[in-house]
């Protein structure tokens, strides 16, 4: 009886840290603002045939429509009810988008805004995605339908009814983030109506869930909502399949809300990974790719099985959120390459790769004044589609890191040498530095201001290999560099400094 009861706990929790991808796919791809159209074709032509497990997609549930400024990205953060209508399309399509993305292979994972309502101050009489009626003044929000009674309003303690002070946990839990309106996740009836959402998508397919603001719910209420949701869809997952959880919880140290609270629920965001990531790739603040030898938890962040990670995210990419400066994105290209190519070798973690949109970025006294500039779209407010250039590049706007050579094949890197150990580490105690991952896949980096020219142990069995990094192995040709590896397992490297990539990665797929 015990041990059943163990077992059974264990297969209940255990669960939600499994991103339910498919077994060689280890990284999902978040599309940012991208429509349910473009993503369905997405998951068709590029995603499956290059390997990514999955997909984040942008909160789908109806939002107000904020006309100033213009129809900013963030307006999706402010859910009016749980219709699945918004700028990325209809149910329809929303529909259709999982149905074509399992069908090969590429599963869903849903951004769930389920901490609040829009902001407090719009006005009743407001636009919404799907045209709902709402009155944030008394707190109704029929078409969920949510009233007064559902909300923190008698429950935070502070002057404003704003977090005040990140430093008083219940600040942070009961008050309004930003004078969103703050749902009161301990009534059984807003848990119900929550869980509902959530059973919804899982009943039409989805993978998982980013909890979205899960730093401002109590892990009680998030356990009580989690212990109500369905099994997945067995028309693509195993019966016992349960949905994957991660949460967004920022925790950069030093927090009254430690993102560790969160492990016993599900997976969680961290964001460390990026903010220091940042740091040592630009050589910042004395920081060198030579200490990267112990990344992960020996830069004490959490443990590799709990972790969700990601160069920058949809916030820290435009100063929203935490990492500052420091946050590497496509904006530095060569440098952000280098990122996500350290990351998607290295072991720790789930990894999420970012897939952004372009925008006028433009700083006043450090902060860019056009943070909040939504999608590319028409002048009626509508979101432009995804086009794709006769070289495979993105138009329209949207930059499609994932379809850049470097991340793509990396991305295959890492499905490749998917459970290898991390070893034969090597560096120059600078900013030159090497792994293997076990005899599968070898990957060398020179960030020094000079050239580099080393012979070292790959790991790998003899033969000649085609650098992912500056091409690829296509038929039986290289397009990049070559790399000969004798029958000592040892190969010559040579990167100068100025190379377009600084980095070499070879593994046994693009053996010639
Ligand atoms: C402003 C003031 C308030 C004031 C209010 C009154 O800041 O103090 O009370 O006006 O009018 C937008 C605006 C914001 C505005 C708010 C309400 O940017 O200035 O408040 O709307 O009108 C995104 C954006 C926010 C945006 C929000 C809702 O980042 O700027 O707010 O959507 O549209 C913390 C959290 C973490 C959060 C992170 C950004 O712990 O959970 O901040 N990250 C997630 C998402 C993020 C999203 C939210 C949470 C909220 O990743 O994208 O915020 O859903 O660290
Ligand atoms: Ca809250």
């Amino acid at each position: 009886m015990k041990l059943l009861f163990v077992v059974t706990f264990l297969g209940i929790s255990r669960a939600q840290y499994n991103p339910n991808v498919l077994p060689g796919r280890t990284s999902i791809v978040h599309l940012f603002e991208w429509r349910w159209g473009d993503i369905a074709a997405e998951c068709e032509r590029y995603l499956a045939p290059n390997g990514f497990g999955g997909v984040q997609v942008s909160p789908p549930t109806e939002n107000v429509i904020i006309t100033s400024p213009w129809r900013p990205w963030y307006e999706r953060y402010q859910p009016i009810s749980y219709k699945l209508c918004s700028r990325s399309g209809n149910e329809e399509e929303f529909r259709d988008m999982i149905n074509r993305c399992n069908n090969v292979g590429v599963y869903i994972y849903v951004d769930v805004v389920i901490n609040h309502m829009c902001g407090s101050g719009i006005p009743a009489g407001t636009n919404s995605t799907c045209g709902s009626f709402f009155s944030p003044g008394t707190r109704e929000f029929p078409a969920v339908p949510y009233s007064a009674w559902d909300f923190n309003d008698g429950k935070c303690q502070t002057g404003s009814g704003g977090i005040e002070n990140y430093g008083d946990a219940h600040q942070v839990r009961d008050c309004r983030l930003v004078s969103l309106l703050d749902l009161a996740q301990e009534k059984e009836y807003v848990r119900g109506k929550i869980a509902d959402y959530l059973n919804y998508l899982i009943d039409i397919g989805v993978a998982g869930f980013r909890v979205d603001a899960s730093k401002h719910m109590w892990p009680g209420d998030l356990q009580a909502i989690y212990s109500r949701l369905k099994n997945l869809n067995t028309s693509w997952f195993a019966e016992d399949a349960k949905a994957f959880i991660f949460q967004e919880v920022i925790d950069l140290g030093g927090e009254a809300i430690p993102a560790s609270d969160y492990f016993g629920l599900g997976r969680v965001t961290e964001f460390k990974y990026g903010a220091k990531l940042g740091n040592v790739v630009r050589k910042w603040f004395g920081e060198k790719m030579v200490y990267l030898k112990s990344w992960g938890e020996g830069w004490s962040f959490m443990p590799s099985k709990y972790a969700l990670v990601f160069v920058d995210n949809h916030d820290t990419q435009r100063g929203h959120g935490p990492g500052g400066a420091s946050i590497l994105t496509f904006w530095d290209a060569r440098l952000y390459k280098v990122a996500v190519g350290f990351m998607l070798a290295h072991p720790y973690g789930f990894t999420r790769v970012m897939s952004s949109f372009h925008w006028p970025r433009y700083f006043e006294n450090g902060k860019d004044i056009n943070d909040w500039v939504g999608p590319p779209s028409n002048a009626n407010g509508s979101t432009k589609p995804v086009t794709v250039n006769s070289d495979t590049t993105c138009g329209n706007d949207w930059i499609c890191e994932h379809r850049w050579r470097q991340i793509r094949n990396m991305v295959t890197f890492r499905n490749v040498v998917d459970g290898e150990p991390f070893t034969n580490w090597w560096d120059n105690g600078s900013n030159q530095i090497a792994f293997s991952r076990g005899n599968k896949g070898f990957i060398i980096f020179n960030n020094d201001d000079w050239c580099m020219d080393v012979t070292l142990f790959t790991g790998l069995p003899a033969g000649t290999y085609c650098d992912v990094i500056s091409g690829q192995k296509e038929d039986s040709q290289c397009s990049g560099i070559q790399i000969q590896v004798g029958s000592d397992g040892r190969a010559n490297f040579k990167i100068v400094n100025t190379a377009d990539d600084p980095f070499i990665a070879i593994h046994i797929q693009d053996k010639l």
